[in-house]
């Protein structure tokens, strides 16, 4: 046979799928759908790494098979192309961010069409595209007219070097999550999406979609919700109330003092009665240098001072409780204020060990003096007056109705999770669509002139003082208010990021449509989004704003889905062959490029299918590589073995049946590793057995076609064939022809084991019996007294 030459054959078939559209997705809606989402790449000057074709290759494999099994399938691809890093290249170098995404997105497509990606070319999109960021700003006045987008002064995270706002969720231990450097507070007014009045919808939808758990756990925790109590207590000869939130209201009678954060209005509020004011100054100034991170992080030593001069009042007992202030104690939740309760609670424990406090059980169980007892589940109140005696749970619904008669408390539910910060003081964005006028206020853009489009500037430096470098342009900025027409200005912060990636699974089940997002059909046809598969670093970021968009459209009539994906995987990293990140300066990058040269895309892409669990990250290694090399080129000499035949030999039936139960489901099961082992398996056995029947060959082809489409579409030809392997159908098997026909047994004389037989494993008594005495023949010396046949598993003779 011929030689297995990858690279002759990958361009030959990528042309011919091209021409032939074979993976487009048809509008015929009447056929069954499945549609597979990647999160689109970001297309970086770097190109492409080999992290990218893990996920890809993944889900095309989900694609191809569901194409053969009969599907319309939408596998679509685009770019996610605004951002900071194209907007910094493009200052460093003078070269519009325009064209920089141009050349990086065409390096990124023949990249990607490299690797053969059964990718639905026709509808690919770019969220820089005009036609595009139309929507996103459509959906922005939407939200902006349904009061979910309005602009607060804030201290928001600012980035020292990107010279950027961030989200709370870009800021990573303190640092920049794009850049690493050091974050600051800098109050700004910003633009804010109120992604919390989604808060409960976006946990309790996470009942009705298959996304793995710990994507769930992490979306859960994120958005933080603890179902508890505000408790007023009294300051002393004051007439204020100091009120807290807790979720423990049920330890009351614990509290021995009370926490402000450093920046609780009250202090300044009672500056003239505090006696030690200097030493909560000089604590407030140290604790403003910390970021919430640092401040909230456990294992650190606690930190505080007494407030002289104030006292709060407990409502349950009447005992006066001194105030401290910490900054463990964050403004940025609940009310800013706590009781300390050090015998339930870790951080109080830590605390009143440190500052000497008194720690008073109420929930019997632990040994609060020498431990911090927390796992009160099971444990029952003491030193609770009327709470004496009951469970946590009961003393927590019966404090509440005491707490609410007494008018000093009320049930209270609070969330980790913040509103959005929207607005960005760069030029690579989305502009925003509002116009601010003076008399009018903020005005939005009249929906038929949109897209707003994003003006040339001669310079995209951001300004030092933080203004967006669109506030250069006077003739964009200054416009006429499209309420009253008198003079006006617009916005020039921009979008983030996250934007366009908020609803762009949307855009493509219609992408070239002009008057709307998407035809109400197509939408109703494709979504929900069948299968997503993106990265965990996404879970907290896009997943949930994409979320949050689409339950905002919903909403609105726009789509008609609760949920834009019905399941969501995530797949892990892929390393080094050292095991650590490949980076530049590590020196162990790999580039899927020279892999694809000096291999071929089939292997690259089985390659990183077999490294091993899709979820868990994975450590390069060349000599796996050369490993899938060689099992194709195995695949392809079977050529030689060929001898006709268009059924499976009696030997291989079951396994051949088997092998398609097996890779059938393992390809729906992430298990692509242990899919490819077990075709690995059954090459072997055709070896074995020095021949491959063409109906055994053709099914082989067929399973591995989704991993490797290239080299087997061409065995395929080569067999004769006039239609093409992706158009051939799933093969089928036989639940009962899995099981081996023929067993392997024992045969014992007097209980003991003689020797073994092969039979049919339904084979009857008789020929059972007549297998094993001529087996164990020369020690069958005896009267024969009794023959036991177990079908499947043993023969005993018992003999005297
Ligand atoms: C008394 C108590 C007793 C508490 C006990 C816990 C255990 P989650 O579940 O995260 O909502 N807390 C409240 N506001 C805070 C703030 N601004 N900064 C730091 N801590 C704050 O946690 C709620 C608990 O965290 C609250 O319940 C409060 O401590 C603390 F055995 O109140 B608890
Ligand atoms: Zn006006």
């Amino acid at each position: 046979s011929k030689r297995y030459e990858p690279q002759n054959i990958e361009k030959k078939w990528q042309k011919i799928w091209q021409d032939e559209k074979a993976f487009a997705a048809t509008d015929d809606y009447t056929k069954p759908k499945y549609y597979a989402l990647v999160e689109f790449p970001y297309p970086s000057g770097q190109g492409l790494h080999v992290g990218h074709p893990r996920p890809y290759t993944a889900l095309d494999i989900v694609a191809r098979k569901r194409r053969m099994q009969g599907y319309n399938v939408l596998y679509p691809m685009g770019w996610d192309a605004f951002g900071l890093p194209t907007e910094n290249y493009a200052i460093k170098n003078h070269i519009h961010p325009k064209i920089v995404t141009k050349s990086n997105v065409h390096h990124f497509k023949d990249q990607l069409q490299s690797l053969g990606y059964s990718f639905d070319w026709d509808r690919e999109i770019n969220t820089t595209d005009p036609e595009y960021y139309h929507w996103t700003q459509w959906i922005f006045l939407k939200l902006f007219k349904a009061g979910l987008a309005y602009k607060k002064e804030m201290p928001i995270n600012w980035c020292t070097s990107c010279k950027v706002g961030l989200a709370n969720e870009e800021v990573v231990n303190g640092v920049c999550e794009r850049c690493g450097s050091p974050v600051v507070r800098k109050v700004k007014s910003e633009w804010m999406l109120k992604i919390t009045e989604y808060a409960d919808k976006l946990i309790d939808g996470l009942d009705g979609v298959d996304y793995i758990e710990r994507v769930k756990t992490s979306q859960k925790n994120w958005i933080g919700r603890s179902h508890g109590a505000e408790v007023d207590f009294s300051l002393k000869d004051k007439p204020e109330k100091l009120t807290i939130y807790t979720t423990r209201p049920d330890t009351l009678f614990g509290v021995t003092y009370m926490v402000l954060s450093p920046e609780h209005p009250y202090i300044d509020q009672y500056k003239d009665e505090i006696k030690n004011w200097d030493e909560v100054c000089a604590y407030r100034e140290m604790a403003a240098r910390k970021s919430d991170f640092e401040r909230s992080e456990l294992a650190k030593d606690k930190t505080g001072v007494m407030i002289d001069g104030l006292s709060a009042v407990n409502p349950v007992n009447g005992k006066e409780i001194p105030i401290w202030i910490s900054d463990y104690v964050l403004m940025s939740y609940g009310t800013g204020a706590i009781m300390a309760v050090p015998a339930h609670d870790e951080r109080d424990w830590e605390f009143a060990k440190k500052f000497n406090m008194p720690i008073i059980e109420v929930v019997a169980g632990g040994d609060v003096q020498n431990e911090v007892y927390t796992d009160v589940a099971e444990g029952t109140l003491v030193n609770s007056g009327f709470l004496n005696g009951l469970s946590v749970a009961e003393a927590k619904k019966k404090i509440l109705e005491w707490l609410e008669e007494n008018h000093v408390g009320k049930a209270k539910t609070n969330y980790k999770l913040r509103d959005w910060v929207f607005s960005r003081q760069r030029y690579w964005g989305e502009p925003i669509p509002i116009v601010h006028c003076d008399k009018c206020g903020y005005v939005p853009v009249p929906e038929e002139s949109l897209p707003l489009e994003l003006p040339d500037v001669e310079s995209y430096m951001p300004t030092d003082n933080g203004e967006s470098p669109l506030a250069a342009m006077t003739d964009w900025v200054n416009t006429t208010c499209p309420c009253c027409g008198g003079p006006a200005k617009r916005e020039t912060d921009t979008m983030p990021q996250w934007a366009g990636s908020s609803w762009y699974y949307i855009r493509y089940t219609d992408p070239k449509n002009k008057e709307a997002l998407a035809s109400k059909e197509a939408m109703k046809y494709w979504l929900p989004v069948d299968w997503y598969n993106g990265g965990m670093e996404h879970t907290t970021l896009h997943l949930l704003y994409s979320r949050f968009w689409h339950k905002f459209l919903y909403d609105q009539g726009v789509v008609t889905c609760p949920e834009p994906y019905q399941k969501r995987t995530s797949h892990g990293m892929i390393l080094g062959e050292n095991g650590e990140k490949m980076s530049k300066s590590r020196g162990n990058v790999v580039n899927p490029d020279d892999i694809v040269a000096e291999f071929g895309a089939d292997t690259l892409r089985t390659y990183e299918m077999f490294i091993g669990a899709f979820d868990l990250s994975a450590s390069w290694s060349q000599e796996g590589v050369k490993g899938c090399r060689r099992f194709l080129e195995r695949v392809w000499k079977l050529q030689d073995s060929l001898v006709d035949g268009d059924s499976y030999s009696k030997e291989l039936e079951s396994k051949m049946h088997q092998t398609i139960k097996k890779v059938s489901s393992d390809y729906e099961s992430l298990k692509y590793n242990t899919a490819i082992a077990a075709m690995m398996t059954l090459v072997n056995e055709f070896y074995k057995a020095g021949k491959v029947t063409r109906k055994e060959f053709e099914t082989l082809l067929i399973l591995l076609n989704p991993v490797a489409p290239h080299m087997t579409e061409e065995l395929w030809a080569d067999l004769g064939y006039e239609g093409r392997l992706y158009q051939t159908a799933w093969p089928e098997f036989d639940e009962e022809k899995t099981v081996e026909a023929v067993a392997e047994i024992a045969v014992q004389i007097n209980g003991k084991m003689r020797g073994t037989i092969k039979i049919a494993k339904d084979a009857d008594k008789e020929t059972a019996i007549a297998a094993a005495k001529e087996a164990v023949a020369d020690k069958l010396t005896g009267n024969i007294v009794k023959e036991i046949y177990v079908p499947g598993r043993i023969v005993n003779i018992v003999q005297k």
